[in-house]
This record gives C-alpha cells, structure tokens and sequence, in this order.
C-alpha cells in the first residue's frame, strides 16, 4: 500500500516530528543508563532499539484496519509509528524500567499494557507504554505517541521467532504450530524466573561472604531453585 502523493509529503512532515519524539525518549534510556552504569550497583538495560515506521507500513497498517490512507488518520489513529524496545535482564526489571519511565513527569502514560503478568493468547509477553512526548519547536509545541516495549531477552527471543512465523504463515498460522508456541513461553517463562533466581542466590552469597559460593551446583540444591 502507498500513500497519495499529496497525503505522502504531509506524512513525510509528520515523521519529522516522531523522530524528534523518538529521540527525546532515547535520550531517556541513555541517561538511565549512564545511572546504572556509574552510579547503581547493577545495570538491568541489555540493550535497546529503535525504529521510525515507514510510509509503506503506516499503509499498510491503515489498511489493514479499514482506514483511509492519509497523513492524519496515521496521526490521529496510530500510536506506533515512533517506537522503541528496551531488553532486561529479568522480568522483575521490566517493571522497575516501565515505573523509571513512567515518573518522568514531563510525558504522560497515554496507556499501558502489562502483557507480562497477563500474557496474550499467543504466549506473548512484554510491557508496553504509549509514551506522549514534548518536543519544543522554533515556534509551537507538540505532542507526539511513542511505543515503548520492555521485555527480557527471552521473551524477546520468544518474539521474534514468532513474528517471523506469523508472516511466513500470512498470520493464519497451523494450530499444532501456534500450541508449540504457546509451550516454549510458558518455558521461558520458568526460565527466565529461574535465572533469576540463581542470580539473587549468588548475589545473597556473596553479600554474605557465604562458603557455598564456590560450588554452584550446592547453591541450587541449597535453595532448591527447581
Ligand atoms: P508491528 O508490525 O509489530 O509494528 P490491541 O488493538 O490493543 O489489542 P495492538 O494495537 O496491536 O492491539 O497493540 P498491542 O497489543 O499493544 O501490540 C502492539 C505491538 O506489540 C504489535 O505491533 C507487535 O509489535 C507487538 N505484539 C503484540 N502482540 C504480539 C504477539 O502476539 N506476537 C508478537 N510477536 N508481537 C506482538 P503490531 O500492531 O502487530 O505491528
């Protein structure tokens, strides 16, 4: 799907300013970064990424959901089109990132889904936000939505592989195949709680100068992890 010309240049002014919001919120991440990284005793941010939809999937996503293929319907109906995904270590980060960004009081939570605690029938977990974002320009201000996805590296696995499934399959994916997915979450899920657990253990350990550091097959039998 393509833009018409004239709705094309009127997006291609809009993008402009989402960039700019995307930007504002990246900065955000960096600076929380620099925190953990100089000034906290851990870092739970793996990495980040971020992307600025283009013209053709704006398209397509009006499309796809019965819309006009135009400048302000992108604006006015898509919160997605600036976004920006934050990798952790473990889910209880997640949360402890989602609440870092939702207490900069100068952009507001336009809405918030906890797909961690409740996941979608796909097996999917993330935290999603919809940030809007100040950007001051020479002669006006605005505001603009920004997608913000936090998940660990395991459900970020788990989130691709599925994603790229989806297309392959045109979205109408084999049911014995979306089952198997559907399990492998629900396994990276006891992963990613059970990793965090032998990390804490560790942690306690060495905090308490505790002998059965050494052995790391003692630890788990000693705080019977499993
Ligand atoms: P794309 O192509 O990824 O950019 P809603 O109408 O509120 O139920 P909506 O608007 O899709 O649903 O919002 P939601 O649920 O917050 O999802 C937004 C984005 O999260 C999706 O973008 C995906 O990137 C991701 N996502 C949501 N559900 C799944 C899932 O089951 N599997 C995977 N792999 N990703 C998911 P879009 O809109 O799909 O577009």
């Amino acid at each position: 799907m393509l833009f018409p010309q004239g709705e094309f240049i009127k997006l291609k002014e809009y993008l402009v300013l989402y960039e700019c919001a995307l930007e504002n919120i990246i900065t955000r991440v960096e600076i929380l970064l620099k925190d953990f990284v100089n000034f906290q005793a851990y870092n739970p941010i793996e990495h980040y990424k971020f992307r600025l939809k283009n013209s053709e999937s704006i398209a397509d996503k009006l499309h796809r959901q019965g819309h006009d293929i135009t400048a302000e319907n992108a604006r006015n109906i898509l919160t997605d089109i600036a976004g920006v995904r934050i990798i952790c270590s473990y889910s209880r980060d997640v949360f402890h990132i989602a609440e870092m960004l939702k207490r900069q009081t100068d952009i507001k939570v336009r809405s918030e889904k906890d797909y961690v605690t409740k996941p979608k029938p796909s097996g999917y977990r993330s935290y999603h936000l919809i940030l809007d974002v100040p950007i001051f320009l020479t002669d006006k201000s605005e505001s603009l939505p920004v997608e913000v996805q936090i998940r660990t590296q395991a459900m970020d696995f788990w989130a691709s592989l599925e994603h790229k499934v989806k297309y392959k399959y045109e979205r109408r994916m084999p049911e014995h195949i979306s089952l198997d997915l559907v399990d492998c979450a629900e396994k990276i899920a006891e992963l990613d709680e059970r990793m965090y657990l032998i990390q804490e253990i560790v942690d306690m350990a060495y905090l308490h100068k505790d002998p059965v550091i050494k052995d790391p097959i003692a630890i788990e039998r000693a705080f019977d992890v499993r």
